[in-house]
C-alpha cells in the first residue's frame, strides 16, 4: 500500500529536482532560525528590520532569476520555493523579497540599458541598494491605465509630477522605479534616486496588516530625471505588467506558505487542547477543517508548480497567473481564518501567529490585482467580453 504523508499527500518533494529542494531546504532554515525570531517585535512595532535585505543578499535571494550581475540564474520553480518559505514566516517578508526581486530588478534587467543596470543591479542583488516600484495612484488602483503622473519632456529629461500610493518599501528606498505617461499620452518607466529634487516618500501609519514591512507613497513635484534615468525598453503598460506576472506569481506560492503555517499551528494546537475531556483533534468538525485546508493546499501547490513549470519553459500566459494568484491567496485567506478560529481566544494573540497571517493575507488578497479583478481578467479570457471598460 503506497503511504500517505499528512503534510505532503500529493508528494510535491518528489516532484522536484535535487537542486530545488536544496535551495528550498536552505532557505527554510534561514527564514525559521533568521527572521521567525523577529517578526512578533517587527509586527508589534510596525517596523522593518532594514538589514533583512542585506541578509537576503548574503543569501542570493535578490533577483535570483536573472542571469549575470552576480545574480544566481535560477529557475521559477525555485524561485516560488523560496517565496513559500518567506511567506511562511510572514507576508510582508515576502513583500520585500518579491518587490526587490520582480518589480524593481527584473524590469531594469527587461527594459534597462547596459550602463543602468551595471549601475544599480548588483547593489540591489546584495541588499546594499533598497527598490520600490510605483504604479498604483491615489485615483487609479485596479485601472493603472487611468493614472495621472506624468513626464514632462525638457532639454536633458524629463520633469515628472504626480503621486503613487500603497508603495511597499518607499519610505527607506534608494531608488524607484516609477511608471508615467509622457506628453503623447504614452506610457514610459524610469529610476529615481532618493535625493532628487521634488521627490519624497512619506510612510503611511495605521496599517493593520503587512506591519512588518514599510509602505508608503511617492510624491513628486516636478522631479528632473535626466534621460539617461529613463527605461529605454518599455512603451506600454505590458512593460509593468510583465514585471507583476512574475511577482503574481511569486505571491501564489507565498501565499500557500502562510496557509501551512496556519494549518500546521492549527493541526498541533487542536492535537494538545483538550476540551469536553479529549483533545480538540478528535471531534469530526476539527478534522473536517484541517481536512479542507490540506486540499486546498495541496491543490494550490500542484498548480503553481504547473506554472512554475511552464514559466521555466516560457509558456506561462498572464491568465495562467492570474488563476493561481487568485486562488492560492483567496483559499489562504480562508484557511487562515478558520485557524484563528480553531485556536480559540488565543488565536487572536499574536504568540499564536495565525492572526499576523489573517492580518497580512488581507492584503495578499488584493495587492498585485485583487481577487475579482483577476476573475475579471480570467472572465475576459473565458469570455472574449472586456468587463472593465
Ligand atoms: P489591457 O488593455 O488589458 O493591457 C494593456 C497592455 O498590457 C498588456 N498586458 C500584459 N502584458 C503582460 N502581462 C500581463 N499580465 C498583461 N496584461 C495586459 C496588453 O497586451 C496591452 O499591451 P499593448 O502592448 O497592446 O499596450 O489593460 P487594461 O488597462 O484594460 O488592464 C486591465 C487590468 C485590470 C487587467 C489591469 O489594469 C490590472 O491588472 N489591474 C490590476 C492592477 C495591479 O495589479 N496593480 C499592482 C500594483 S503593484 C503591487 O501591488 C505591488 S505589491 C508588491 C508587494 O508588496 O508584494
Ligand atoms: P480599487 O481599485 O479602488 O478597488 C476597490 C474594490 O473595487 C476592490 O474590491 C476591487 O476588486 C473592486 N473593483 C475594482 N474595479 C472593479 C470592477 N471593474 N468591477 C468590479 N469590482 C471592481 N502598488 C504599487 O504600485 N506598488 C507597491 O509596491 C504596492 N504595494 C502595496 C502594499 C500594500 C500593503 C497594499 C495594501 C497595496 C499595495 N499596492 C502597491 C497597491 C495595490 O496594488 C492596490 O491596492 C490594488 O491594485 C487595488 O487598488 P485599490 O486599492 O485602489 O482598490
Amino acid at each position: 500500500m503506497p503511504a500517505f504523508a499528512w503534510e505532503d499527500p500529493l508528494q510535491l518533494e518528489g516532484q522536484l529536482t535535487e537542486d530545488e529542494r536544496m535551495i528550498r531546504d536552505a532557505a527554510h532554515q534561514f527564514c525559521q532560525e533568521r527572521l521567525l525570531p523577529r517578526v512578533q517585535e517587527a509586527f508589534r512595532k510596525e517596523h522593518f528590520h532594514r538589514e533583512i535585505m542585506n541578509e537576503f543578499g548574503e543569501m542570493g535571494f535578490l533577483g535570483a532569476t536573472l542571469h549575470g550581475y552576480g545574480c544566481a540564474g535560477i529557475n521559477y520553480v525555485s524561485y516560488g520555493l523560496m517565496a513559500r518559505e518567506v511567506e511562511r514566516v510572514d507576508s510582508g517578508y515576502r513583500s520585500a523579497f518579491s518587490v526587490q526581486s520582480s518589480l524593481v530588478m527584473y524590469p531594469i534587467y527587461a527594459f534597462g540599458s547596459e550602463a543602468q543596470k551595471e549601475k544599480y543591479l548588483p547593489k540591489l542583488r546584495t541588499g546594499e541598494m533598497v527598490g520600490c516600484f510605483g504604479l498604483t495612484e491615489p485615483d487609479a488602483g485596479s485601472d493603472p491605465s487611468s493614472m495621472r503622473t506624468r513626464a514632462k519632456k525638457v532639454d536633458g529629461g524629463y520633469l515628472i509630477s504626480g503621486s503613487k500610493t500603497w508603495i511597499t518599501n518607499s519610505p527607506i528606498a534608494d531608488i524607484a522605479v516609477v511608471w508615467a505617461k509622457d506628453d503623447e499620452g504614452t506610457l514610459r518607466g524610469f529610476v529615481l534616486e532618493r535625493g532628487m529634487k521634488g521627490f519624497e516618500t512619506p510612510k503611511i501609519e495605521g496599517k493593520f496588516s503587512l506591519r512588518a514591512s514599510t509602505t508608503g507613497m511617492i510624491m513628486m513635484d516636478e522631479v528632473f530625471v535626466p534621460e539617461e534615468n529613463r527605461l529605454p525598453g518599455v512603451k506600454s503598460l505590458a512593460g509593468p505588467f510583465s514585471c507583476l506576472n512574475r511577482a503574481r506569481y511569486g505571491i501564489a506560492w507565498g501565499a500557500l506558505g502562510a496557509a501551512e503555517d496556519c494549518m500546521h499551528r492549527a493541526r498541533d494546537y487542536t492535537l494538545n487542547r483538550k476540551m469536553f475531556g479529549r483533545p480538540l483533534a478528535n471531534t469530526q468538525l476539527i478534522q473536517l477543517k484541517l481536512a479542507n485546508m490540506q486540499t486546498e493546499i495541496a491543490l494550490g501547490l500542484q498548480a503553481v508548480l504547473r506554472v512554475g513549470r511552464l514559466f521555466d519553459e516560457d509558456r506561462a500566459a498572464p491568465e495562467m497567473i492570474s488563476l493561481v494568484k487568485r486562488n492560492n491567496c483567496g483559499k489562504a485567506l480562508d484557511i487562515a481564518r478558520v485557524a484563528r478560529d480553531m485556536h480559540g481566544g488565543n488565536g487572536i494573540v499574536d504568540e499564536y501567529h495565525v492572526i499576523r497571517h489573517v492580518m497580512n493575507l488581507e492584503t495578499v488578497n488584493t495587492y498585485e490585482g485583487t481577487h475579482d479583478v483577476h476573475a475579471l481578467i480570467l472572465g475576459r479570457a473565458i469570455t472574449g467580453l472586456n468587463a472593465f471598460g
